[in-house]
């Protein structure tokens, strides 16, 4: 009883720590775990980024940070309609970091809700890797034409939509303003490939990386950004009318870090007890088994959505049924170790994610440093509404260290 007692306090003083690797968006008819600014807003089952009213602007970005940096997937199907004045001016997807964190956002019209219009180039969002479905010629821009897909950067300084900031350009044969397009970003920590409408050949193939940058196409280094400790950054969409306006809508949208390595380890005591969901929370780990390249995440699926949780460990396996009343079962004995300053959050995705510290490993006596030889034991416990308040737990997984 005492374990839970402290896990319930350390839940509400520590809430919400570590980012979230994985999330979907099947359709905006729930917008929680979003953070919109300006004209964002949800329109029925749609995430409108921005309306078809001269000057609107919007940007929306997923409300927890993300691993970018080793690579990541992404796709969303987009739509712009009601247009005014034959439309504009185009919706973009970014990866940011900017000082002003999930209320970055640029100018309106031909910026798009990320660049700066010449006369406020520095409202631009800063430390930005931006992909712009762009569709209306701004000569002053040197735009290519009015329909067209580009990369822009500008480092970790202002993101313009000059394409002297871009890296890569296309501009597909058929207009972009008509129908819903889907759009599939993928990136593996050194080339990024654009995928548009499901084809089997990307429609931009250009090397980047977080670290180092890219080349402009006009020549010379992008640099690189200043990414969150960890390698991470916040991911969303922005958009921008102007005198040439439409509505800028975002069908559905899925997101997921990739795994450096694995998976690794070995799951026993499972399948875990069934949640609230009717599932059985699963745990996974990812990276490497090298203790010393401390590179292990521990993944959790099929969990109840919007719950706290946290990672449990030891060097010892155990089976404690039910354990202060819980619906679960603790698969851990001996010392255990709570990662109480790493509290997760399910979200909308139903889904807990860690990147341990192997150097800093929770145990009773204060962390330790997991050593080559070892084997130790991970498990997630979990908060619950089944149907009234509860918790529960994931199997385990066992990784032994070289
Ligand atoms: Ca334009
Ligand atoms: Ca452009």
């Amino acid at each position: 009883m005492l374990f839970l007692f402290r896990l319930l306090l350390l839940t509400v003083l520590l809430a919400g720590s570590a980012p979230a690797q994985a999330f979907g968006y099947s359709d905006f008819s729930n917008v929680a775990g979003l953070a919109m600014n300006g004209g964002a807003q949800q329109s029925g089952n749609a995430l409108r980024v921005c309306s078809n009213v001269n000057g609107d602007k919007g940007s929306v970005f997923y409300d927890q940070s993300v691993y970018v940096s080793g690579g990541f997937a992404t796709k969303f199907i987009f739509a712009t309609s009601n247009p005014v004045n034959g439309g504009g001016d185009g919706l973009t997807f970014i990866v940011q970091n900017d000082p002003n964190g999930l209320a970055a956002m640029g100018d309106s019209g031909s910026a798009m809700g990320y660049g700066g219009f010449a006369t406020s180039p520095a409202n631009a969002i800063d430390n930005a890797l931006v992909i712009e479905v762009d569709t209306f010629f701004n000569s002053s821009w040197n735009d290519p034409d009015g329909n067209h897909i580009s990369v822009q950067t500008g480092g970790t300084g202002d993101c313009s939509q000059d394409h002297d900031s871009s890296i890569a350009v296309v501009s597909p044969a058929f207009t972009l303003q008509k129908g819903s397009h889907i759009l599939d970003i993928q990136y593996d920590g050194s080339l990024l490939e654009i995928y548009l409408d499901g084809g089997s050949k990307p429609v931009i193939s250009v090397a980047w990386s977080f670290a180092g940058g890219g080349t402009y196409l006009t020549g010379g280094s992008t640099g690189g950004l200043n990414l969150m400790s960890g390698g991470n950054a916040y991911v969303g969409f922005s958009a921008g009318s102007s005198t040439q306006a439409q509505d800028h809508d975002i069908l559905s949208w899925k997101f997921i870090s990739t795994p450096v390595g694995g998976p690794i380890g070995t799951n026993y005591c499972g399948p875990a007890n069934l949640n609230s969901t009717g599932a059985s929370a699963a745990i996974s780990a990812w990276g490497q088994t090298i203790a010393a390249a401390n590179d292990v995440r521990l993944d959790v699926g099929s969990l109840p959505l919007n719950q706290f949780g946290m990672f449990v460990t030891s060097q010892t396996k155990g089976f404690i049924p039910n354990p202060g009343g819980s619906q679960g079962n603790l698969c851990l004995g001996g010392a255990i170790g709570r990662y109480s300053k790493s509290l997760v959050n399910s979200g909308s995705a139903g889904q807990f994610s860690l990147q341990l510290d192997l150097t800093q490993t929770p145990t009773p006596a204060g962390p330790v440093v997991i050593q080559a030889g070892e084997t130790w034991h991970f498990q997630t416990w979990y908060r619950d509404k089944n149907p009234t308040n509860t918790s529960n737990f994931t199997d385990g997984i066992s990784i032994t260290f070289m």
